[in-house]
């Protein structure tokens, strides 16, 4: 259920993303298509949160198990017990991962969200299993993202690192994800491109495909 050799296609996803569609139909349809992990990020005006966001969380859960893909949750250690989720991804302004690593045990996956090599020096002694990198490129899908960093702390963490598993995030589709792959991600991590696609498992497909494109290490 962790990273594995494979190319992870990490789609990211909460009740205000989905548009007009039903957020449930959008999930369903990246599952068919292919998506390796799944994170409920739940943010933004009109975000869930008490028992609507619960029950909101357990019907995501429901359809990730049907298609045996990790569900993550985002901030939340507390949900991510309270439901069992498979893990949990915390940011730099959230608890410590090594607080988080505590409360969900050493069989959960542990994601957290690093910048600098300095970082994610410390994600990895706190017990991280993989690190998310970015914005690579501009993204409207966050508030408070910081600016475009292209891929040049990837490489740095990936020197550092090698075994590291890295998901790079932040305005990645299909047409520029090779770049990424180059750079020695083990995954890359997905809303708008997914979220917005009309054709959500072709574009999963295309994102899949991308992978062969880049030069992974
Ligand atoms: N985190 P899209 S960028 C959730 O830089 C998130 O850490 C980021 O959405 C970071 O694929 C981002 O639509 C948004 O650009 C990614």
């Amino acid at each position: 259920m962790k990273f594995s050799d494979k190319p992870s296609i990490y789609f990211i996803m909460g009740s205000r993303n989905s548009g007009d569609r039903n957020p449930f139909e959008v999930l369903k349809a990246a599952l068919e298509g292919g998506i390796t992990h799944f994170q409920l990020r739940e943010k933004g005006e009109g975000a869930l949160s008490g028992t609507e966001l619960l029950a909101f969380a357990l019907r995501c859960q429901l359809l990730c198990n049907h298609y045996k893909v990790p569900f993550i949750i985002n901030d939340s250690v507390e949900l991510a017990c309270q439901i069992g989720a498979d893990g949990v991804h915390i940011g730099q302004e959230d608890l410590s991962a090594s607080q988080a690593r505590k409360l969900i045990g050493k069989e959960k996956i542990l994601g957290v969200s690093v910048h600098s090599s300095e970082e994610a020096r410390k994600a990895v002694k706190d017990g991280a299993d993989y690190v998310g990198m970015g914005p690579v490129f501009g993204t409207t899908s966050k508030a408070d993202a910081k600016k475009p960093a292209g891929v040049e702390g990837i490489l740095t963490v990936k020197k550092e690192f090698p075994e590291l598993p890295v998901v790079g995030i932040g305005g990645i589709t299909p047409g520029n994800a090779s770049l990424v792959w180059a750079a020695g991600v083990s995954g890359i991590a997905v809303i708008s491109a997914i979220t917005e696609s009309k054709d959500i498992a072709g574009q999963v497909a295309a994102l899949q495909a991308s992978s062969k494109e880049g030069i992974r290490k």
